[in-house]
């Protein structure tokens, strides 16, 4: 008789699906992987990644027990004890320190896995330390700082809001792939006869399914905003009222869209007039409205400002906060309780997640420990990273569940059991419900939990003392003021219980309203107003989620991600590329080949493949991925990529 638990899904992703999991007591195997019917949000059904989890977990890829390397990349492994894999990774961290401070510590890690034990808790060994960490800059990081800047935090529409809406707006957002959960309330809004439109470049799944689709060129999406904010003041659809009394500035903003003509807006935007009016009729007569702010529209040069731009719009159509963007802020949750930054007496340094290729290269760490993470796919620039992670003058440990790209490269390897193997909570960033995420089954082979290493190689060092603390005592601190409808051991019995969130009428802004014109930005060296950031010439590079994958992970299951890219059939010909022909991508930071897939779902002058694919020649997509920090917020500019584009001499035939 298979057992039922009940789990949380703690991937990155939009939806962090509340989960049932069947297991099979006698074998200790997971059997299915379901949706839980009774979340209002998450449903009861699962994306194509949920359900390949019990592969997945029981996958010939998995990580079982420590090993050492001699000779990374990819040398001969021998397998360890834990003892000694401890004594080792705690005797080199202490070298380090000795001989090079804590600055020559990098701790890496990101939300491979977003439990608040496995990913907040343990970290405390590593701020009590003082090592060098990342800013967490490669996801979407600029967008919270853009909308700090008009509405003083970045949390907006909550998703059960969504199935009441009149007209949603999916603004570089591709919820038909990354975000099925809240694509699927949007499908109920459109049942109740709501309008959904998608503002993207390339005709995206979640373009073709919308009443209406906008198709910007990419990085002129702070144009096409004003050019519907143009429209809504000439056409008299503005909220007078709700602008008098809820924002800030509107006479500069009204200034500022005098010198966007619509047909200026057209040069910029390729977005003919007519729909750009379209759209501003829209969000003058449909209301409530609510616009969905994608993380993949801001990761480009000027992707922190097309995020300002964007979110401008609802305010002028009388809605508090009409955006999503992501709802972590909204919570009372005291992280910097969990992961120790609160008490830490270092200040550690802290370095750009986006451009910590160049750093790595330069060698300027000598112990790395990477958990939750794949650099060695993810992050940008991947000629330097892995040039980086190579070098002998530096120790890399990396915690993993399944063998991939980083593995390659660490001089020591330790198991770790996946969210189906161990308990934790996790906090979504879109929906309220919280409840324990419990082990179905024990963890696989020697994997050994984040909380367990840590606090074994605490012993090993000298720590503070809350490195020790019972980390279900520290949730509980971190949690309980959290709860609206409970409290925390309400939630160890396993009840599932709501966090309270700020509320959707909370301006923490100097002014206390929507600050249109933002007197932040003025303090803080940027534009009071959004900036239309001038785009270089050439093929632009766009890369995004795709449905079989989070991110690098999952090809155990699905096969490798296709290495594709997608050609505008003018773009081809000019080329003299056929379709299923290999193309070479290339500029200053290297290249990489991969499939043409000839279609008109992009324009000319852009590409776009799914990413972190690795290429034909064995290089991965990232390779020509820039590693450039946006000005304001320092996030990714992944999109602005420039590249250019020829047929491949030669089919490698791996
Ligand atoms: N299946 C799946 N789901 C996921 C993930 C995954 O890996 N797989 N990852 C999760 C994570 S961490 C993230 S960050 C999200 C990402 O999910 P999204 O926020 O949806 O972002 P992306 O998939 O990066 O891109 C969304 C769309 O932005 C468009 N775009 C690119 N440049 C521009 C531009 O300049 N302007 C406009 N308007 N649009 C542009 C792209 O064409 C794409 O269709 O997905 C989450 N969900
Ligand atoms: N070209 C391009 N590159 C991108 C992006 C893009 O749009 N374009 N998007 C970027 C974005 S938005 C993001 S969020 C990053 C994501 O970058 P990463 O966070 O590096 O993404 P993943 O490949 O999902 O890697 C997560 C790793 O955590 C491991 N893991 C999972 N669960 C656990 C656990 O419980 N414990 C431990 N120890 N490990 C675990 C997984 O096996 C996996 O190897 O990628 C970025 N890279
Ligand atoms: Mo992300």
């Amino acid at each position: 008789m298979p057992m039922t638990v009940s789990s949380v899904c703690p991937r990155d992703c939009y939806d962090t699906c509340l989960l049932r999991v069947e297991v099979d007591p006698d074998t200790d195997r997971v059997l299915r992987v379901r949706g839980d019917p009774s979340n209002p949000v998450t449903r009861g059904f699962v994306c194509p990644r949920g359900a390949a989890d019990p592969r997945r977990t029981h996958s010939s890829r998995r990580i079982l027990y420590p090993y050492l390397r001699e000779g990374k990349p990819g040398g001969p492994l021998r397998r360890v004890l834990w003892r000694e894999a401890l004594d080792l990774a705690a005797s080199k961290l202490r070298e380090t320190l000795e001989l090079h401070g804590p600055e020559a510590v990098l701790v890496l890690e990101y939300a491979g896995n977003m439990g608040l034990l496995t990913w907040y808790f343990s970290r405390r060994l590593w701020n009590s330390i003082g090592a060098t960490r990342t800013d967490h800059t490669i996801c979407s990081a600029s967008g919270h700082a853009a909308l700090r800047l008009h509405y003083g935090s970045s949390y907006g529409v909550m998703p059960e809001e969504l199935p009441g809406m009149r007209l949603i707006v999916f603004w570089g957002f591709n919820a038909a792939v990354s975000a099925i959960h809240l694509w699927t309330l949007a499908l109920e809004a459109r049942g109740r006869g709501a309008t959904l439109v998608a503002v993207d470049p390339r005709r995206s799944e979640t373009a073709e399914k919308c009443d209406l689709w906008l198709a910007p060129r990419p990085g002129t999406d702070v144009a096409l905003a004003y050019g519907v904010m143009r429209a809504m003041v000439d056409e008299d659809l503005v909220d007078r009222e709700f602008v008098e009394k809820y924002t800030y500035g509107y006479e500069h903003l009204v200034e500022e869209l005098s010198k966007w003509g619509l047909d200026r807006v057209e040069r910029v935007t390729g977005v003919p007039a007519r729909e750009v009016r379209r759209l501003a009729r829209l969000y003058g007569e449909l209301k409530p409205s609510t616009t969905l702010i994608g993380f993949g529209m801001q990761k480009s040069l000027g992707g922190g400002e097309a995020v300002r731009a964007v979110s401008l719009i609802p305010a002028l159509a009388g809605m508090h906060r009409g955006f999503y963007y992501s709802n972590s802020p909204a919570w009372l949750v005291d992280k910097a309780y969990l992961t120790g930054e609160k008490m830490a007496r270092i200040k550690p340094l802290i370095v750009s997640q986006v451009a910590l290729g160049r750093l790595l290269a330069e060698g300027s760490f000598k112990y790395i420990y990477i958990y939750n993470t794949n650099p060695a796919a993810t992050l940008p620039n991947q000629r330097a990273v892995r040039r980086g992670l190579a070098r002998g003058d530096v120790f890399v440990v990396v915690h993993e569940t399944h063998w991939n790209e980083t593995t390659d490269y660490a001089d020591l390897i330790l198991p770790a059991p996946t969210y189906l193997e161990k308990t934790d909570v996790v906090v979504s960033y879109s929906h309220r419900y919280v409840r324990l995420s419990r082990r179905a089954i024990r963890p696989l082979g020697e994997s050994r939990d984040e909380v367990w290493v840590m606090r074994r190689l605490a012993a090993r060092l000298p720590v503070d003392p809350w490195v020790l603390e019972d980390p279900w005592e520290a949730l509980r601190k971190a949690l309980n003021e959290a709860l609206e409808d409970g409290d925390f051991d309400d939630l160890l019995e396993g009840r599932t219980l709501r966090l309270s969130a700020r509320s959707r009428d909370e301006y923490p802004t100097p002014t206390g309203k929507i600050e249109l014109y933002s007197t932040l930005a003025e303090r803080e060296g940027h534009n009071p107003l959004p900036v239309q950031v001038e785009e270089a010439d050439g093929f632009t590079l766009i890369t995004s989620a795709h449905a079989k994958y989070t991110h690098s992970q999952f090809q155990d299951v699905y096969g490798p991600i296709p290495p594709i890219v997608w050609l505008n059939p003018q773009d081809a010909e000019k080329l003299h590329v056929k379709d299923g022909e290999p193309v070479r991508l290339y500029n200053h930071l290297g290249e990489v080949v991969l499939k043409a897939v000839v279609t008109d779902r992009v324009p000319p002058g852009v590409l776009w493949a799914p990413r972190l694919a690795t290429g034909l020649d064995g290089n991965p997509l990232n390779t020509v991925i820039l590693d450039e920090p946006q000005r304001l917020g320092g996030g990714s500019t992944f999109n602005s990529a420039r590249v250019l584009v020829e047929k491949a001499p030669l089919i490698t035939d791996t």
